[in-house]
């Protein structure tokens, strides 16, 4: 196979050049090919199958020790200039950095078989969905993409009759972490990434893609590309509202995207459009619409189960990847929160001894296709995505921040994304726990300056005078003794009942200087063991607390120079004023 475009055509030439792989490999995104695919990688143990009885279909796959999740520290956005990049991010020069990587990438597929995986983002036919191609030596991530993506030959027409594509190009080289990187080049729409099999790093169309470059892209053509999961909420008049939440990775996107309302609060249902990434658009009608750009799940195994999110566990029950996940005596996944079952063997492959820590790594996750989703939205699919009422902003505060507040307008509201603040998981390598600034979850993923990227979402203010809601969320506050405060997950619905009849105008809220928030009679705790007190503190501010929280946020803004927006600055005097 091979293609029209004679970009694309001279662009693999060229890296095979470079790269010197035994063989060339044109995806289709054929059932036949990945089952090709499977049993290649059953015969080298790249693959291991699971329980066929329990988990038809499924496999697991040990990435390398020192490979287990997103290397922040060797991410890099290669503009021109670096302020362009900002400081929120590791900026290269352009020059030097694919000097560098272009030096690793030599000869890097020796004995290994190029694979070229044309992918659209979005919906195929939609106006919002983007194309791209990675090219890989790593046969789990063709199988990863095609779930992850709308992966073969449908993708590989549109970028023939559109001619533009994102080019990412994927070694795993010899999983040395001295020779690992991730680059950037959101002017020449490419990505170099090497030294890597993981997740993130290697799944060019996820993080690279669809947020870093599409954020770049996103700027200049007036959209958003944001690290968001997408759901409808459906009240027990039938009535459908679509939210989207950026919550940084690990903080419970794919777990509120799937949620299953308490039985005690009959009449809602929860539809997910995505879980991880969303692309906004205004649309037509001025409305702010989202897609997902995404086809599946790459989810964080451990916690998971039928109690904390049911969707999620019917939905890996078949044909679905595990990675990193230990395994019980008759070859069943395994991972800590599962509720059931005994680990044998660990996810580095060795007899599990709890001296050596979990069994499953903490960022171990599965990979699955949307499809399965029980409560997978008939409107995931929409060409022109779905209408947003409200966006939520969260983190893990285990203090300070309330379990929901609200923006008391847009612009406000742009500076409590911007302020957002959580401690840090296993879904990137280094310190757990510590608490940082993530504006609006992008900290690791936003592919250019951040005080020119809240600019841009101040402007939207002039683009759309029908604007969704912006709230901010806290499912992680802790008690003296460690214990979550609000039972979280299902119960989740109580809030976002709240934000719901908000967006009704059905229910009032209390004023307070850093927002809106509710009474604490129109959370419904129909069914739900909470002392009031507990309710009463999740639901009131610590002025004092929130004066040195303004400060802070004051001193994060300062860091981003002449670039930090001067209406955001006023936006947080005012805070600060009605803090007093
Ligand atoms: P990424 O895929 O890394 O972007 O993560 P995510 O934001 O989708 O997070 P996910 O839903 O996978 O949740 C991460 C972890 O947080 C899991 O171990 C969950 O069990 C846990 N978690 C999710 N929601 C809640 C909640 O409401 N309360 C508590 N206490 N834990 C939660
Ligand atoms: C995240 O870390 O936010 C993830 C997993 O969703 S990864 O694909 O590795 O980025
Ligand atoms: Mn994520």
């Amino acid at each position: 196979m091979t293609t029209t475009n004679a970009a694309l055509k001279q662009w693999v030439d060229e890296v095979a050049q470079l790269t010197q792989p035994d063989k060339i490999h044109w995806c289709t995104g054929s059932d036949a090919e990945n089952s090709a695919l499977i049993s290649q990688m059953l015969v080298t143990g790249d693959l291991i199958k699971l329980n066929e009885k329990t988990h038809p279909n499924c496999y697991l796959h040990r990435s390398n020790p020192t490979d287990v999740a997103r290397v922040e520290h060797l991410t890099f956005i290669c503009t021109e200039n670096k302020e362009d990049a900002g400081p929120n991010n590791n900026w290269m020069n352009p020059a030097e950095a694919n000097a560098k990587i272009d030096a690793l990438f030599a000869g890097a597929m020796k004995g290994r078989t190029l694979y070229v995986i044309p992918y659209c983002m979005g919906p195929i036919n939609s106006p919002f969905a983007r194309c791209g191609v990675e090219i890989t030596d790593s046969p789990y991530v063709v199988i990863n993409m095609r779930i992850m993506s709308n992966m073969g030959e449908a993708a590989l027409k549109r970028i023939e009759r559109d001619g533009v594509f994102v080019k990412g190009l994927h070694s795993t080289g010899d999983l040395d972490p001295n020779k690992r990187f991730i680059m950037h080049f959101p002017d020449q729409l490419t990505i170099k990434s090497i030294g890597s099999g993981y997740g993130g790093n290697a799944l060019l169309g996820k993080k690279c893609h669809a947020l870093r470059i599409a954020s770049y892209q996103a700027r200049s053509e007036g959209w958003l590309a944001e690290h968001m999961l997408i759901m409808g909420i459906q009240n027990p008049a039938g009535v459908t509202r679509y939210i989207a939440a950026a919550f940084p990775s690990a903080c419970g996107k794919t777990n509120l995207a799937m949620l299953i309302p308490p039985e005690t609060i009959p009449g809602w249902k929860i539809w997910t459009v995505g879980d991880d990434i969303c692309w906004l658009n205004v649309g037509k009608d001025g409305q702010l619409r989202a897609i997902n750009p995404e086809a599946g799940y790459f989810g964080v195994a451990p916690g998971t189960n039928l109690k904390t999110n049911p969707n999620a566990f019917k939905t890996i029950q078949h044909d679905t990847i595990f990675t990193n996940v230990a395994v019980t005596a008759d070859n069943q996944p395994w991972w800590e929160g599962l509720k059931e079952g005994t680990p044998v063997i660990d996810w580095r492959g060795n007899p599990y001894d709890p001296k050596n820590g979990p069994a499953a790594h903490p960022n171990s996750r599965f990979t699955v296709t949307a499809k399965q989703n029980p409560c997978y939205s008939p409107h995931a699919e929409d060409a022109d995505g779905v209408p947003i009422s409200a966006i939520l902003f969260g983190g893990r505060r285990r203090e300070l921040a309330p379990l929901v507040y609200e923006a008391r307008d847009w612009a406000h509201g742009v500076l409590i994304g911007a302020g957002m603040a959580s401690e840090t998981t296993a879904a990137a390598t280094g310190a757990v726990g510590v608490v940082r600034r993530d504006s609006m979850a992008m900290k690791p993923f936003c592919g250019y300056n951040f005080g020119d990227y809240w600019k841009h979402w101040l402007s939207f203010a002039d683009l759309s005078n029908k604007l969704p809601k912006i709230y901010h969320v806290n499912w992680f506050r802790q008690d003296k003794d460690n214990n979550f405060m609000w039972p979280g997950f299902g119960d989740n619905l109580r809030v976002l009942s709240w934000i719901f009849d908000r967006c009704e105008g059905a229910v009032g809220a209390q004023e307070t200087p850093i927002g809106n928030l509710p009474y604490a009679k129109d959370i419904n705790t129909a069914g739900l063991d909470i002392q009031p007190d507990t309710l009463k503190e999740l639901l009131s501010i610590n002025q004092d607390a929130w004066r040195t929280e303004a400060q802070q946020i004051g001193a994060y803004l300062d860091e981003f120079g002449s670039r930090t927006p001067a209406q955001l600055k006023e936006q947080l005097q005012d805070v600060q004023k009605r803090l007093g």
